[in-house]
């Protein structure tokens, strides 16, 4: 069986939302101050347009305040320059005798409001990730994925296991995190894939060095399943299930059956068990997840409901979306598709923005 390497797809979205369910400690990003709010003692008042500054001042007066004009309008801020009232709480007492004044036409006690911080890193290509961003006004759809960070679900003490052509592990932008316990196999010279792969999903932050992965403190790992043009079933099988390492939570798939248009293919019967049996016997029970590529052959008409691994009701299907939102030329449709995530389009190369791959600049 002639195997055909997927090209980078967007699968690296994916993990963002699957790290909600596999992450089981959370680290919240140094640069991040938690969303909230806390009462402070003044009051933001607007008076009726007759009002003058005396009203204001004997309003403020009567309840212990200081006064302060801050906006045209009438607008004026109030504020408990004595320490009368303390400070973090909210005082309706207070508000309800300013409203009371029939010269006052609006009450609001101050909040301190906490705010959050964009995210920065120090690596070169960070600001060419606009995937990532949660602001961007550049893409059309968010996905949002400094949300989940800001969230603490940055991939720390996830494992996730490329199953590709290898994973070369001592890429400077890997190499951290990259866990040999659980990595098979060796790194191909005469093909990146795997490490691409890689990159996309763990390539460190903060290191100045390329970009960011999307899940960029979880663990990596790669499983050298695709060695020349034919796997065989007991070898997918060991891949799906490796029987010595319990620690992965995680295994990415960026590749499937010849994506011609008439090729069906699917797991068979020891793939198809180990697809079943890490389900419900991985990560201690609570079970593998395994994503893969729906394939890249809707140039050739092909269809994703050709590839058993995409239909198994055991995996993830990701389907690929242009920076614009829309279906790419060559993602395959079907209906086993879970979810769809950014990859190429030639908007993205014109604007040099885009997936950073490990090993390789800005790739698409
Ligand atoms: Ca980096």
């Amino acid at each position: 069986m002639l195997w055909k390497f997927i090209t980078t797809t967007a699968l690296f979205c994916t993990f963002f939302f699957i790290l909600h369910v596999a992450t089981s400690k959370s680290e919240r990003i140094s640069n991040n101050i938690e969303s909230s709010y806390v009462y402070v003692s003044s009051w933001a008042v607007q008076l009726q347009n007759t009002a003058t500054e005396d009203d204001a001042r004997f309003i403020a007066r009567s309840q212990g305040l200081k006064y302060e004009k801050i906006l045209p309008n009438n607008y004026y801020l109030f504020t408990d320059e004595h320490n009368k009232y303390l400070a973090g709480k909210a005082h309706e007492q207070v508000t309800e005798t300013l409203k009371s004044s029939p010269k006052v036409i609006w009450v609001q006690q101050q909040t301190a409001e906490q705010f959050e911080t964009r995210v920065t890193f120090s690596d070169p290509l960070w600001e060419t990730q606009i995937h990532l961003e949660s602001t961007s006004s550049r893409n059309e759809i968010k996905q949002r994925v400094e949300d989940v960070w800001n969230e603490g679900y940055t991939g720390k003490d996830v494992t996730v296991v490329v199953i590709d052509n290898g994973v070369r592990g001592t890429h400077n932008d890997l190499s951290k995190r990259y866990d040999t316990s659980v990595s098979q196999g060796s790194y191909s010279s005469s093909s990146g894939h795997g490490t691409h792969c890689a990159g996309v999903i763990a390539a460190e932050a903060n290191n100045n060095l390329c970009g960011v992965g999307v899940a960029y403190q979880c663990n990596i790992a790669g499983i050298q399943l695709l060695v020349g043009n034919h796997t065989t079933d007991a070898d997918e099988a060991r891949a799906f299930y490796p029987m010595n390492s319990p620690k992965v939570d995680i295994f990415s798939n960026s590749w499937g059956p010849k994506d011609n248009g008439y090729t069906t293919r699917g797991p068979k019967r020891l793939s198809a068990e180990a697809l079943k049996m890490g389900t419900k016997k991985g990560r201690g029970g609570l079970g593998y997840i395994y994503v893969f590529s729906c394939g890249n052959g809707a140039t050739l008409y092909d269809s994703c409901a050709f590839d058993g691994y995409v239909n198994s009701i055991y995996t993830i299907p990701v389907a690929s979306i242009t920076i614009d939102g829309k279906v790419t030329g060559f993602s395959e449709p079907c209906s086993a598709i879970m979810t769809a995530v950014y990859s190429t389009n030639m908007a993205s190369m014109f604007y040099n923005l885009g997936l950073i791959t490990g090993g390789k600049f800005p790739r698409f």
